[in-house]
């Protein structure tokens, strides 16, 4: 690589600058964030990432399905675009790096491309992936993309199709558009994501960089639990068909299972719901989510049928009806080991350690995999913590992820 674009390093007080201006909107107060997708904070942040690229003198765009790019003309004008990025939904009350760092890492990179007049092979884009959370449908934005998203998952989001139809309008987008924001994959040569670790390895290992060499595949699901309304002082407790408990069975029941049978991976009732929802009224529904997840493909089917086995067994045993609505779900993953190499390379290149890991969180990059050769580098989260106001990473941590992104894009897949 010449000398120019190797001596290329991000700007710190900038990128820090940004990321205290982004923190701020949607501030939980407690150092965290709640920016679901579309939401009102989130389409704050979206116009502020907009403005900021703007004002940058980057071309600006907004795709059918609401991703945000902001590009630069680095390489020859037919040239394909290397996506940087990640995205700035939150998880409810989440926490203020996780997607946010990636995003403006990507905006910082393009600036200092630009400023350096550096040229470089591929064109570059900064791109902000809609609901990655999947406050509505994980992964919404970069499926979309991908081609992978379909009339009938738009049909069935996990927040109720009002209120995601809802959300949408809010946003100026349409099942339609989402659906016509599938991009030709010859036009993209390559997609790499900066993220917090969002657990404790990278700390254990003593390691600047995580390069990312596989992503877990993960499914989600509503199960609702059918009983009967009753009195819940006057009839026995052997007459009671208690949705409640069908519920509550089966997390007890479903951690079990994995712990015992599928110790790599991992499942989790995020929430759950009782109707009519009274202190003196037995359940007569209860709604819960299921997300379970597994580093490899054959796991995930596997541990699929045993839940569904055992969900139907809570509801024989009780005399419980029950429903299983799938929500969405994605297949696991291995990065493009040119992607990973490039990432390991530019961490060489500014002496700092890095090791390769697995990841047990959901990204973009596995979407985008499907389509073009896709990399991932994780900085440490202190704690390990993540999904709430505890998620916190060290500014230099920050600083090497940002400088390893910017370098590995510089210097190309
Ligand atoms: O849930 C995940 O793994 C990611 O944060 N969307
Ligand atoms: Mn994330
Ligand atoms: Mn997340």
């Amino acid at each position: 690589m010449d000398e120019r674009r190797a001596a290329l390093r991000i700007d710190a007080h900038r990128l820090r600058n940004r990321f205290d201006a982004l923190a701020e909107i949607g501030a939980t107060g407690d150092g965290g964030v709640h920016r679901p997708a579309l939401g009102t904070d989130h389409l704050r942040a979206r116009e502020w990432f907009l403005a900021e690229a703007g004002a940058i003198g980057l071309d600006t765009r907004v795709d059918g399905a609401g991703n945000q790019s902001a590009t630069l003309a680095c390489g020859p004008a037919d040239a394909p675009a290397l996506l940087l990025g990640s995205h700035l939904d939150s998880v409810r009350h989440g926490g203020r790096f996780d997607g946010a760092l990636g995003v403006l890492a990507a905006l910082e990179a393009l600036q200092v491309v630009k400023d350096a007049g550096v040229q470089l092979d591929t064109n570059l884009e900064a791109i902000d992936f809609t609901d990655e959370e999947g406050t509505h449908l994980g992964f919404l934005g970069s499926l979309a993309v991908s081609g992978a998203m379909t009339a009938d998952e738009l049909r069935r989001p996990g927040s109720g199709l009002e209120a995601f139809q809802a959300a949408l309008a809010d946003a100026g987008l349409t099942e339609a558009s989402i659906l016509g924001a599938t991009r030709d994959p010859s036009m993209i040569a390559g997609y790499l994501e900066l993220h917090i670790e969002q657990g404790s390895r990278l700390n254990v290992m003593t390691s600047d960089i995580g390069v990312v060499t596989a992503i877990v595949g993960l499914r989600r699901q509503n199960v609702t639990y059918v009983g009967r309304a009753d009195h819940a002082g006057t009839i026995s407790m052997t007459d009671r068909l208690d949705a409640g408990q069908g519920a509550a069975g089966l997390m007890l029941a479903a951690r079990e299972l994995v712990m015992t049978d599928f110790p790599d991976s991992v499942v989790n009732t995020g929430v759950i719901a009782f109707e009519p929802g009274a202190m003196n009224v037995v359940p007569e529904r209860a709604r819960l989510t299921l997300e379970f997840r597994a580093p490899v493909a054959d796991d995930l089917a596997r541990l699929g049928v045993a839940l569904e086995e055992m969900v139907r067994a809570e509801a024989r045993t009780r005399n419980l009806g029950v429903e299983i609505d799938e929500v969405d779900g994605i297949q696991p993953v291995q990065l493009d080991p040119r992607a990973q190499h490039a990432l390991a390379s530019a961490a060489d290149r500014l002496g700092l350690s890095h090791v390769a890991m697995p990841s047990g969180a959901g990204h973009d990059a596995q979407v985008m995999a499907r389509i073009c050769p896709a990399g991932m580098i994780f900085v440490p989260s202190a704690g390990g913590f993540s999904h709430s106001a505890r998620e916190f990473t060290e500014w230099d941590d920050c600083v090497n992820g940002a400088n390893v992104l910017l370098q590995a894009a510089v210097g190309g897949l």
